[in-house]
């Protein structure tokens, strides 16, 4: 079962006098994005891991994983396709009670996450060590579908949602930071909307 709310996060980003960054406009429904196909998931078979350099690789079973200790964080969601959808109301775990339990050595500056069907995202730990980033199975209230990313999906608010990895298993910790799915096609290693960090730009 899961345990009661520890904490209600507000993301920095919802404190803006605007909200919406450059390039991009609020919508109020909630779009389906992925690559590929939603994941059938066996949740007696399913497995949280991390590892990579780390003091403590962990490997958890979804009821391990959900008896963690749960937080809210209210935040604003942006596509790099342009659309934002403000005021989402996430509940999980934090990244916190993940780095905690691994303790990432010091060479490790970097994270790559690992979902179904082996797609992946790269980000720097910088980014990903946020109160504000958390493993989430509920949105406004309401256990996520299986299309938005159920059983568990990242949210790291202040990037684009493509770092938002639905259908998460594992994080990498890393010490070189090297391109996941959409990076490794033109999209930005770090991905900050408010920058518009949108692709990487080749020389
Ligand atoms: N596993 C996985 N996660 C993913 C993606 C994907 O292709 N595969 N697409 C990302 C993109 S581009 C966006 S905008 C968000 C969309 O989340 P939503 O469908 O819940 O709105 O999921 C992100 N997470
Ligand atoms: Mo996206």
């Amino acid at each position: 079962m899961s345990q009661e709310t520890q904490a209600r996060i507000l993301s920095p980003d919802t404190k803006r006098g605007n909200r919406i960054p450059p390039g991009q406009t609020e919508t109020k429904k909630w779009p389906v994005l992925h690559h590929g196909t939603v994941p059938q998931v066996d949740l007696d078979k399913w497995t949280f891991k991390a590892d990579g350099l780390v003091k403590q690789s962990i490997e958890l079973s979804h009821e391990e994983f959900t008896s963690l200790p749960m937080i809210e964080v209210s935040a604003d969601m942006h596509c790099v396709t342009t659309w934002s959808r403000l005021d989402n109301v996430w509940e999980g775990v934090s990244i916190h009670e993940i780095i905690k339990r691994v303790e990432p050595k010091p060479e490790a500056q970097f994270v790559i996450i690992h979902a179904e069907h082996g797609w992946t995202t790269n980000l720097p730990l910088f980014d990903l060590v946020q109160d504000d980033v958390l493993f989430a199975w509920k949105n406004n209230g309401q256990d996520m579908t299986p299309e938005h990313g159920w059983p568990l999906r990242l949210v790291v608010p202040r990037l684009y949602a493509w770092k938002s990895a639905k259908w998460v298993r594992r994080i990498e910790f890393t010490d070189q930071d090297k391109p996941g799915f959409w990076e490794s096609v033109g999209y930005h290693m770090r991905g900050n909307p408010w920058k518009e960090e949108r692709f990487q730009n080749y020389c």
